[in-house]
């Protein structure tokens, strides 16, 4: 019997298609030259889509495979795939959860650090001579025990938390709920936050329920130096107030995985020079990205094995 028709909208290392192509017929979209020709090629026996986070699936790629039973998005934000559309049409989705939540708070503290201790800097300092030609780098600003201020405070928000803590820093964050479970201040907005950290790190999901969340009034807020840190979603904060917060100093220093228009970003955050820029790569590691693959195949499977899914968000 043939196998069912896997579109594969993302390159995702080999390992994976090595994997989904034992129980799929892959159909790489992501390759295709025509793409609309492709899709139309083969929508008689596509019945399940990859795709990554920052790609999703839009409504019209559903109608142009109307056989589809699920989406599979191989990362943990769904707020690319059109989720009401999915739904209307009776297609599941899911997602990977937790098995990249402590590599993403690693990248945020990776960034806070490297931002902070100007890690840029003090390699150029080495390898270009100034160590010789000038004596000791500038000096840096501390991170331990400074105030951070997390948007966020979900499985990723918990995680830089607790590694905050770590660094004897108090927390306090911004979220639609307070959670009192948690030994952290909580403030209703980013706006009202901002005032009380040293440090704000942006972690919140992406979608229309945050798009501009760290608005215009929240980094007019901040305190003047603070570093700013966002491993969430580049339309979670208002970049152009983000980008007048760098240019004015009002912002210090800024460690940003995510922008908006990725990849081709407002050239803007080249040319600044306090920043710490990383291209959407905090769960970028073999080991997590070997997990997330798993998760998202075992979820493939489970579908087209009629078994209960694992990670089930539609
Ligand atoms: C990945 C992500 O970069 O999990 C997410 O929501 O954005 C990331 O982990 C992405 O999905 C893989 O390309």
């Amino acid at each position: 019997m043939d196998k069912p028709g896997l579109l594969v909208v993302g390159e995702l290392p080999d390992w994976d298609f090595a994997e989904l192509s034992q129980r799929f017929t892959l159909h790489h979209y992501w390759r295709a030259a025509d793409k609309p020709a492709m899709l139309a090629e083969h929508a008689g026996s596509i019945v399940a889509i990859s795709t990554k986070g920052e790609i999703g699936a839009d409504a019209a790629m559903m109608d142009a495979l109307p056989l589809t039973k699920i989406i599979a998005c191989y990362g943990v934000g769904v707020d690319a795939i059109d989720l009401e559309a999915a739904r209307a049409r009776g297609i599941r989705v899911t997602n990977t959860p937790d098995v990249l939540t402590e590599e993403v708070a690693d990248m945020a503290l990776l960034l806070l650090l490297a931002t902070a201790r100007q890690v840029k800097l003090g390699d150029a300092w080495v390898r270009d001579g100034s160590w010789v030609a000038k004596g000791p780098m500038p000096l840096t600003t501390r991170v331990w025990g400074k105030r951070i201020g997390i948007v966020g405070m979900g499985r990723i928000g918990r995680a830089i938390a607790r590694r905050a803590a770590a660094f004897g820093m108090p927390v306090s964050y911004s979220g639609r709920t307070p959670q009192p479970a948690l030994p952290y201040t909580h403030y209703p907005t980013p706006a009202a936050l901002a005032p009380h950290v040293d440090i704000l790190c942006v972690s919140a999901a992406g979608g229309a329920a945050t798009r501009g969340l760290v608005d215009r009034a929240a980094i007019e807020a901040l305190n003047p130096g603070v570093i700013f840190v966002n491993v969430s979603r580049g339309t979670v904060v208002d970049e152009a107030a983000l980008l007048e917060g760098l240019r004015s100093g009002r912002i210090a220093a800024a460690g940003l995985d995510v922008f908006l228009n990725e990849p081709e970003i407002d050239p803007e955050f080249l040319r600044l020079p306090n920043l710490v820029l990383q291209p959407h790569a905090a769960s970028g590691t073999v080991e997590t990205r070997r997990d997330m693959g798993r998760l998202m195949r075992e979820n493939l499977e489970a579908q087209i094995d009629g078994r209960p899914l694992l990670t089930p968000i539609v």
